[in-house]
C-alpha cells in the first residue's frame, strides 16, 4: 500500500471573497488529508490562490487598485479563513509567484518546442467596448456580449494553439485502463460523450486581449491562457523544473506516491481532459484520481459570486465555531453529489448529531462512571453478554466501514458510520438501563461492562471524527481521560483499552442551539447584515 500521497484542491480565483463552497472544498479536502496522516501516512496538502485573468484586471480597476494589490487584499483573506477553519496545508501557491511564473513560462517554450503548441487565428465574437472575445456558447444565440450586453462581431485575432488531436487517443486509452482515475464515474462519462465524442478542438492557449497574465517569452503581446497558467501550480508548487525539485520527485513523480486532485463539477472538463494532455506533452506521470465534488445550492439555485446569494463562511465559523462548520460541510452534503444548503438544516444537523447525540453520549456516560465507579473506567473482561456483544462487534465494524468509505473518498458515509455507532451507543444506555443495575450488588459485574463498553465506543467515534472535529475530539478525550499512547490511532483497534481511563467532567462538548434564533442569525448572514 502507498504510504505517501499528494492532495490538491483548486486555486481559487481571489476575484472576490470566498464562499461557503470553497469551504466546503477545501475543509472535505483537509479531513482527508487529517484522516490520511492520522493512519501515518506523509502527506503533502496544497491550495492557492488563481491570481491572473481578465475579470481580476476588471475587478481591480473597477475598485481602483492595480491587479497585484487588489489580489494581495483578497488572498489576505483566504489566509484568514483557512487559519479559521483549521486547514492544514503543507503549500499555499499564489500564480503571481516568481516560482510559478517562470515555470509556466517554461513549460509554454517546451511544448512550443515539442511543436505541441502552433500560432494559429483564434475566430470568435468580439465586443469593441469590453475588448473581450467570446465563444459561441458565450454570445449565445443572439451573439450578444456576456458581460455589458451590446452587440459582438466576428473577429479574428493571433492566437497560439495546444494541438489536443494529437492526445485525444490516449486520453481515451487512459480513461479505459484507469476507470478510478475520474470518479464520481458519472463525470467520466460525461466528459466523453459531451466534449470528446463530439470531436474535440485545438485549444487557444494564448490572449491579446488583455495583459494580466503571464507573458509568452517568444511573443510578449501574448499572454498565456489562465488555465494553462492555472492547472500547472500543481507541481510548479512541488518544484517541478526548479533547483529543488525532490517534492515533485517524491509526491508526483515517484509511483509510491499518490496524487489526488479534489476539484468542483465546474472544472471537471479542464482537470480531466486538458491537463492530463498538458502532462503527455511534458513526458510527466498523470495523477491517480480526480475526485469530483458536487456545487452547493441555495435552495435550487446555484450559489455564485455574481448572483450575490453566497453564503459568508467567516461569520458562520466565527459563531458557531470551527467543529460544528466542518461536521455540517462533511455531514450534510453527500461529497459527490449536489446539495442545499439551508439555515434550517445548518441548526438541525448541529443539534442532532452534536449537541443531542455525542455530546449527551459523553455527558451521560462520565456522568455515570462519576457516580457509580469514582471517575474511574472499569476493566474489559471480555464478552459477557450479547448486548454488549453486539456494541462492541458494531464497534469494530464501525472502524472498518469507516476506513473502507475514507479511502474511497465517500467522506459522508463515513461520518454517517460513526453518527450510527453513537446512536446505538445512546440507546444502549436506554436497553441496559445502568441505574437499575447500579441498584443490584448482584450486577455490579454487568454495569462495570456496560461502562467499559460505552466509554470504548466513545474513545473510536472521538478518534474516527478527529479529521472533523479537530478541536472537539482533544475535548473529547481529555473528558475521558484519553493521553498518551491511546492518542494514536492504531489503538482503536485494541478492544478494551479504554479500561483504568480517569474521567473527569467539563462543559459540555456542543451546546444546543435555539433552532429560532439560529436560522435568523444565519439569515441574517446570508442578507449580509453580518459580516
Ligand atoms: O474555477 N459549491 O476557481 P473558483 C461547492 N481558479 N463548491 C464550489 C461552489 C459551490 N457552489 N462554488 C465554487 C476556479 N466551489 C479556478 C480553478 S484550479 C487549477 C483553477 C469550489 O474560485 C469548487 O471546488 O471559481 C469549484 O470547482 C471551485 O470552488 C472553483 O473555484
Amino acid at each position: 500500500m502507498k504510504k505517501r500521497f499528494y492532495i490538491t484542491t483548486p486555486i481559487y480565483y481571489p476575484s472576490a471573497k470566498l464562499h461557503i463552497g470553497h469551504a466546503y472544498c477545501t475543509t472535505l479536502t483537509d479531513v482527508f488529508a487529517r484522516y490520511k496522516r492520522l493512519r501515518g501516512f506523509e502527506c503533502f496538502f496544497l491550495t492557492g490562490a488563481d491570481e491572473h485573468g481578465q475579470k481580476i484586471e476588471k475587478n481591480a480597476a473597477a475598485a481602483g487598485k492595480t491587479p497585484q494589490e487588489f489580489v494581495d487584499g483578497i488572498v489576505e483573506g483566504f489566509y484568514k479563513l483557512w487559519d479559521l477553519l483549521h486547514i492544514s496545508n503543507n503549500d499555499f501557491i499564489r500564480t503571481t509567484q516568481e516560482r510559478h511564473v517562470k515555470v509556466v513560462q517554461d513549460i509554454f517554450s517546451k511544448m512550443l518546442a515539442n511543436d505541441d503548441i502552433y500560432l494559429g487565428k483564434y475566430k470568435g465574437w468580439y465586443c469593441k467596448e469590453c475588448e473581450a472575445f467570446w465563444t459561441d456558447t458565450q454570445a449565445g444565440p443572439d451573439h450578444i456580449c456576456p458581460d455589458c450586453g451590446r452587440p459582438v462581431q466576428t473577429a479574428e485575432e493571433e492566437a497560439y494553439f495546444f494541438k489536443t488531436s494529437k492526445y485525444v487517443d490516449r486520453l481515451m486509452k487512459f480513461f479505459d485502463e484507469n476507470p478510478k482515475f475520474l470518479v464520481p464515474e458519472s463525470r467520466k462519462n460525461e466528459m466523453i460523450n459531451t466534449f470528446i465524442k463530439p470531436g474535440l478542438e485545438d485549444l487557444c492557449v494564448s490572449r491579446t486581449s488583455f495583459s494580466w497574465g503571464i507573458p509568452i517569452r517568444e511573443n510578449p503581446k501574448h499572454v498565456i491562457y489562465v488555465w494553462l497558467d492555472a492547472l500547472t501550480n500543481y507541481i510548479t508548487a512541488l518544484g517541478y523544473d526548479s533547483e529543488h525539485p525532490e517534492n515533485f520527485e517524491k509526491f508526483w513523480q515517484d509511483p509510491e506516491s499518490e496524487t489526488i486532485h479534489i476539484l468542483g463539477a465546474d472544472i471537471t472538463r479542464f482537470h480531466a481532459i486538458y491537463w492530463p494532455m498538458f502532462l503527455m506533452s511534458l513526458g510527466v506521470r498523470l495523477p491517480d484520481r480526480e475526485f469530483v465534488h458536487g456545487l452547493l445550492m441555495m435552495k435550487d439555485s446555484k450559489m455564485s459570486k455574481s448572483k450575490g446569494n453566497v453564503v459568508d463562511p467567516y461569520p458562520l465559523v466565527e459563531r458557531y465555531g470551527v467543529d460544528a462548520v466542518r461536521y455540517y460541510l462533511a455531514r450534510e452534503v453527500s461529497f459527490g453529489s449536489d446539495g442545499n444548503f439551508t439555515p434550517e438544516q445548518f441548526v438541525e444537523r448541529i443539534n442532532t448529531d452534536l449537541a443531542n447525540a455525542l455530546g449527551n453520549l459523553l455527558n451521560r456516560t462520565v456522568s455515570m462512571i462519576n457516580k457509580y465507579f469514582d471517575g474511574v473506567v472499569p476493566e474489559y473482561k471480555g464478552r459477557i453478554n450479547d448486548v454488549d456483544g453486539n456494541l462492541e462487534d458494531l464497534t469494530k465494524l464501525t472502524i472498518e466501514s469507516y476506513e473502507r468509505l475514507m479511502d474511497d473518498l465517500k467522506i459522508t458515509d463515513a461520518i454517517t458510520q460513526v453518527n450510527e455507532l453513537v446512536n446505538r451507543a445512546n440507546k444502549y444506555i436506554d436497553e441496559t438501563e445502568p441505574w437499575a443495575l447500579a441498584k443490584d450488588p448482584e450486577k455490579k459485574a454487568n454495569l462495570e461492562s456496560v461502562m467499559l463498553h460505552l466509554t470504548n465506543s466513545i474513545y473510536v467515534a472521538g478518534m474516527l471524527l478527529k479529521p472533523v472535529l479537530v478541536t472537539a475530539s482533544d475535548k473529547l478525550f481529555e473528558q475521558l481521560g484519553v493521553t498518551g499512547d491511546l492518542l494514536n490511532y492504531d489503538n482503536i483497534y485494541k478492544y478494551g483499552v479504554t479500561g483504568g481511563l480517569k474521567v473527569e467532567k467539563k462543559d459540555q462538548l456542543f451546546p444546543r442551539l435555539d433552532a429560532a434564533v439560529e436560522v435568523q442569525y444565519i439569515q441574517d448572514i446570508m442578507a449580509g447584515n453580518i459580516k
